[in-house]
């Protein structure tokens, strides 16, 4: 990997892997749809709104590997989740095969599978379960990895991240936390493994009280260092006592699936 892009490096993510990966490879080529901190040495600072194929091209020219990270990051209406997380993640993926580009890491979510119940740990082979339009977009860009994986030979990691932070920030983050020492480590498998073709795995850290069964992640040489369990005292006690939404409990997208919930049973 000589040349490395981040889309979406003005977010949180970004903002830290720009940091945590600085040095590793020779260029970070950092590109976001908003104006970046301009490039250090090793850097390349572009602006590209990747719903504009054209402009994607332009982005992706020389790159080596892409970490997707780019689009919408929560829920939103569905014209802003078809353009800025369905046509720009298929923007991304074709104007990297395009250009030959052989392996990207694709930032997914815990909410493709949000609908799952937190009584249940799931593996990398369930079947999505999304939780919202995000949660849907995002269980599509997944799909369109397999695609370009099986069709093209591009090598995929999909990491479905629960949440990150530098602290767990309530219960429900106690399962599905990722430190940002975790995700670089996952991140440089996605990159640098050599037998990498189509894997999904999950983005936490060794949490104690997590829903996944991560062995997927494992068996490509993950080795998490932190787990949430020391925050969780202090955690549950500034939680102690809050009303809790049955359906945001239940399930594990926590207020995602709640959002515009109107089914009368449930389905598990
Ligand atoms: C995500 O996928 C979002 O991008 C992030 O903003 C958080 O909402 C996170 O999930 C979460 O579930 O905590």
């Amino acid at each position: 990997m000589h040349r490395v892009l981040i889309t979406g490096a003005g977010g949180g993510i970004g903002r830290s892997l720009r940091e945590t990966l600085r040095g590793v490879y020779p260029v970070l080529r950092l590109s976001d749809r908003v104006a970046l901190a301009p490039a250090r040495d090793g850097e390349e600072v572009d602006q590209t709104e990747i719903s504009d194929m054209a402009a994607v091209e332009r982005m992706v020219e020389g790159v080596d590997g892409i970490i997707h990270l780019g689009g919408n990051s929560g829920e939103n209406t569905w014209d802003v989740i078809l353009q800025s997380n369905i046509v720009g993640v298929y923007n991304v993926f074709e104007a990297a095969r395009r250009a030959g580009v052989q392996r990207i890491v694709m930032a997914t979510s815990n909410h493709a599978v949000g609908f799952y119940p937190r009584a249940q740990t799931i593996d990398h082979q369930v079947v999505p379960r999304p939780d919202s339009r995000y949660g849907l977009s995002k269980a599509f860009s997944e799909a369109l990895a397999s695609l370009y994986s099986d069709k093209h030979g591009i090598g995929f990691l999909c990491v479905r991240i629960g949440n990150f932070g530098t602290r767990p920030i309530d219960k429900r983050r106690l399962s599905i936390w990722i430190s940002p020492r975790d995700l670089t480590q996952l991140v440089r498998i996605g990159l640098e493994h050599p037998e990498v073709r189509y894997e999904i795995v999950y983005g936490v850290s060794n949490n104690r009280r997590s829903w996944y069964d991560n062995s997927n992640a494992y068996r490509l040489g993950y080795q998490p260092q932190d787990d949430s369990e020391p925050y969780a005292e202090a955690v549950l006690a500034a939680e102690a006592g809050q009303p809790a939404d049955p359906i945001a409990e239940h399930y594990q997208g926590g207020t995602f699936p709640a959002l515009e919930h109107t089914a009368k049973t449930r389905r598990d």
